[in-house]
């Protein structure tokens, strides 16, 4: 889909349309899509639901509500609905027709935001490829709706052969795009690899959209990052190095958020953005305490996290948004019930000094120490261990430079053949 048949900038109306079949989600639901609209400058006029367990296949809600939803459109003065959920090619078709004005989904929304917010060649990179995998499946249906207005029996439309070269034009776009981000992968690795050069290890910042993460990042290394109520306001991953107290550092990464039912496709498409996570020693798992549901949320980021490879790193869980918790006990409650856990408020700075601790635990559990003898024809390895990790004790002996120092994994591993033997 190119960018002129996306929502379109002049103010979009919208009938929302939820199907959520348990009824305690209900607020989590509306208040997630409505933020989305928001985000996506959506006007939002009214919501519309029917229970489902699952969407029906042709008109995703019932033919009877799909009319009720096209009436209610009509008489609020809406020029979009939406939908909350995944549409396929059919229901698209379909429920546009019923409706007769553009009908989005959940994921297209998203995918709007994400156009928006793109400032970074790869960021855009990744919105196009997204878009293309979002539409080529609903390529088809589309061209279908074309074919029968041409009408004529046995007639090899234009529509057809039309599709045959879009669709080919859709796949070639896509690989030539997986071809350029590639290419920038290929030199976030580079950075990477120049960064690992140094005695500290990366941590990335996990968490549901609007958790806090850019404000916990912008107080932990001062950046001047977005952060905002709003969905989705960070895509590019940030890397700073930050100072921790007893002179450990790390390297801190603040990334896009994760969402629930985020599609698969989607997920990939975004892949070189959020599989920073993949690359970290340890996450920091901001969580939003502030919303009823966060354990919904945990579970979102989970489950993203799985789906990334990344859910056996080591984490340290950030409850934030404390300060509008009711009360202190709370905050108390949930440190004592989840292990490895502390309790912030990223905007305020409280509970700095117990997330500084919980961070300097984790490092050093990264860092290992080792007590080697340096051969004096190996000295080299001594400078390493000055540059790339923390000497404690030094002493020169008959049979070499005893060392006993905490490094990094990669540095451990290379002297393990020097190890003191007990
Ligand atoms: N009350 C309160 N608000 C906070 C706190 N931390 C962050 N916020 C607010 O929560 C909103 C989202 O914060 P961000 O830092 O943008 O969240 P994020 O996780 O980076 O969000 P995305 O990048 O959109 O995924 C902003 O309006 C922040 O001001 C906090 O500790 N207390
Ligand atoms: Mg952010």
């Amino acid at each position: 889909m190119s960018k002129t048949e996306s929502l379109a900038p002049l103010v979009e109306k919208a009938v929302l349309v939820y199907i959520n079949e348990d009824e305690s989600e209900d607020t989590v639901v509306e208040e997630e899509l409505a933020g989305l609209c928001e985000a996506a400058e959506v006007e939002v006029l009214a919501g519309i639901r029917q229970r489902l367990e699952r969407p029906y296949k042709s008109t995703y809600v019932g033919t009877g509500k799909a009319q009720e939803v096209a009436n209610l459109a009509a008489e609020s003065g809406a020029n979009v609905v939406i939908i909350d959920g995944e549409l396929s090619g059919i229901q698209l078709r379909n429920l546009a027709e019923k409706c007769r004005m553009k009908v989005i989904d959940r994921t297209q929304l998203i995918l709007d935001i994400f156009a928006r917010r793109a400032k970074t060649r790869e960021g855009m990179l990744q919105v196009e490829l997204a878009q293309l995998t979002y539409m080529k499946p609903k390529l088809m249906s589309v061209y279908t709706k074309f074919e029968r207005q041409k009408g004529g029996i046995g007639m090899r439309g234009p529509g057809e052969t039309k599709l045959e070269t879009d669709r080919r034009m859709v796949n070639d776009r896509i690989s030539r795009l997986g071809e350029e981000i590639e290419e920038v992968k290929r030199h976030r690795a580079q950075q990477r690899a120049s960064r690992r050069k140094h005695p500290f290890p990366f941590a990335s910042i996990v968490g549901y959209t609007s958790a806090g993460k850019s404000t916990l990042m912008n107080r932990m290394a001062g950046t001047e990052l977005l952060a905002d109520a709003m969905p989705f306001a960070t895509l590019d991953p940030t890397t700073r190095k930050v100072d921790l107290p007893e002179g450990y550092a790390l390297f801190l990464t603040d990334t896009v958020g994760f969402i629930r039912n985020l599609p698969t496709n989607l997920v990939a498409a975004f892949q070189s953005t959020l599989e920073e996570a993949t690359f970290a020693d340890f996450l920091i798992h901001v969580v939003d305490t502030s919303v009823p549901a966060w354990d919904i949320q945990v579970d979102a980021v989970n489950d993203t996290l799985k789906h990334l490879g990344a859910e056996d790193k080591p984490m340290i869980i950030v409850f934030n948004k404390i300060d509008r918790l009711a009360d202190a006990t709370t905050a108390r409650r949930l440190v004592a019930e989840w292990p490895n856990s502390v309790a912030i408020s990223a905007s305020l700075g409280t509970g700095m000094n117990d997330l500084m601790k919980a961070l300097v635990r984790q490092v050093q559990d990264l860092l290992g120490g080792v007590e080697i003898i340096i051969p004096y024809n190996e000295q080299s390895i001594l400078q390493e261990c000055y540059d790339y990790g923390r000497v404690k004790e030094i002493e020169y002996r008959e049979e070499g430079i005893y060392v006993r120092a905490e490094l990094v994994h990669e540095l451990a591993e290379k002297v393990r053949r020097h190890s003191v033997r007990s």
